[in-house]
């Protein structure tokens, strides 16, 4: 999308809420926290792209998790009623947090409820690069050509905790994360490049790593007043006055 990393990244840092970039002119979302949200976004620049008769597309990436929240479910159906073009990308990692997909997906599968929506539903192995990419340039080339739209559902596994908070020692054994170690995308992909393009990826792999991780720790914090300045477009009395304790409490 044009994006560079380290702008995007500023928001893991907490630099800036949405990174340090345009989203408007990018037309790449700002990363959101909340589960399940963006999908109605995409949903709704999609019915914008339709009626402004573009043939943009717009692809929402989400959890397994987040496919049992209702909004997915009300984005879907609706997308299925105007035929948008729009991608439902599911990452269906096994895992919301420590909740495993079978006790949540009833019916076993994201990509099966696609039916139900009148929408197209594919499942991939999501550990094979070629295949996600394969089935997302099918997907996108149908919602461009008026195709509607297609819930894509990536099976994969999540290899670490969800967060530093987690301890997945609790709910499940080193065994089963062994099977999917093995599986591991980034070396499945290594097999499949001759022996120079991967020295060729990997050498260029460590390049950006060490070029974004440098940009990341030279970034300046914005000045902490910032944090109450775009909460609101107007300030409201609550936060005013938040402010103002937050100054006295730091000249105190
Ligand atoms: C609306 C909402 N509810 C709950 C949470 C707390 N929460 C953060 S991540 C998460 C699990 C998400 O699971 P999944 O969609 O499978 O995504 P994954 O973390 O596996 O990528 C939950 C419940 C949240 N951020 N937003
Ligand atoms: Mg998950």
């Amino acid at each position: 999308m044009g994006v560079d990393l380290v702008a995007y990244l500023a928001t893991h840092l907490n630099i800036w809420h949405g990174g340090l970039y345009d989203p408007k002119a990018s037309r790449l979302a700002p990363f959101n926290a909340v589960v399940g949200g963006p999908v109605t976004h995409a949903v709704g620049w999609a019915m914008g792209a339709k009626l402004d008769e573009t043939d943009g597309v717009a692809i929402v990436y989400f959890g397994d998790g987040a496919s049992s929240q209702g909004d997915v479910h009300e984005a879907m159906n609706f997308a299925g009623v105007y035929r948008l073009p729009v991608v439902f990308f599911c990452q269906n990692n096994g895992w919301a947090i420590s909740l495993p997909t079978e006790r949540q997906v009833a019916g076993g599968s994201v990509a099966a409820r696609a039916a139900g929506y009148g929408i197209e539903g594919h499942r991939v192995d999501g550990n094979d690069v070629v295949a996600v990419f394969e089935a997302t340039r099918t997907a996108l080339d149908r919602a461009r050509n008026g195709g509607g739209a297609t819930v894509i559902e990536a099976m994969t596994y999540r290899m670490g905790p969800h967060s530093t908070s987690d301890d997945p020692g609790r709910y499940r054994t080193p065994e089963q994360e062994q099977v999917w170690a093995e599986r591991d995308p980034l070396s499945v992909a290594g097999k499949q490049l001759t022996a120079e393009e991967l020295a060729t990826a990997e050498e260029h792999a460590a390049a950006v790593v060490r070029e974004v991780r440098e940009g990341l720790l030279a970034l300046q914090p914005p000045p902490v007043e910032e944090l109450f300045s775009f909460v609101y477009r107007e300030p409201t009395a609550a936060l005013s006055e938040q402010q103002l304790a937050w100054k006295v409490a730091l000249d105190a």
